[in-house]
């Protein structure tokens, strides 16, 4: 009967060890494949609101003030890989744009509302991911009216 009970726990012990992992595998994947695709999606949206960033870069948010007609600050500087939260405020009495001449991922300008009335404003998100300078202009008020992105 001794023997038997430690032959039964053994079994059991076996069986279990074979049948965990296979259970663990089964399940595993289908529970991971499930989770992993709505953590993944809320954390880019996260990221796309400039919460966190997903890659590792924080968000910035930084506001350029429009006037008639000149940027202010007409230098910016942003650190490559992060995203940034551009305001363009228009505080002049014309209206004015904010247009950054770098390309996103699908090959688009970064660019505020096409235009920005007087006393509006316009927020867009840009990342650069090459360091380097970059040209922004007001599409109405060229060309006194542009500035500089400064990805380092
Ligand atoms: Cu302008």
């Amino acid at each position: 009967m001794k023997l038997n009970t430690w032959k039964k726990a053994f079994l059991v012990g076996v069986a279990g060890l074979l049948l965990v992992p296979l259970a663990a595998a089964c399940g595993g994947d289908d529970d991971e494949g499930g989770s992993t695709i709505t953590p993944g999606a809320t954390a880019t949206k996260d990221g796309d609101n400039g919460d966190n960033g997903d890659n590792g870069g924080e968000a910035r948010e930084i506001e350029v003030v429009m006037t008639d007609n000149i940027f202010t600050p007409k230098e910016i500087k942003v650190p490559v890989n992060t995203t940034i939260k551009f305001t363009a405020a228009n505080k002049g009495t014309a209206i004015h744009n904010m247009h950054v001449l770098s390309k996103d991922a699908e090959g688009k300008d970064f660019s505020s509302d096409l235009i920005v009335n007087a006393g509006a404003a316009s927020t867009f998100e840009a990342k650069f991911t090459k360091k380097g300078v970059i040209d922004f202009q007001c599409d109405y008020h060229l060309p006194e009216m542009a500035g500089k992105i400064v990805v380092e």
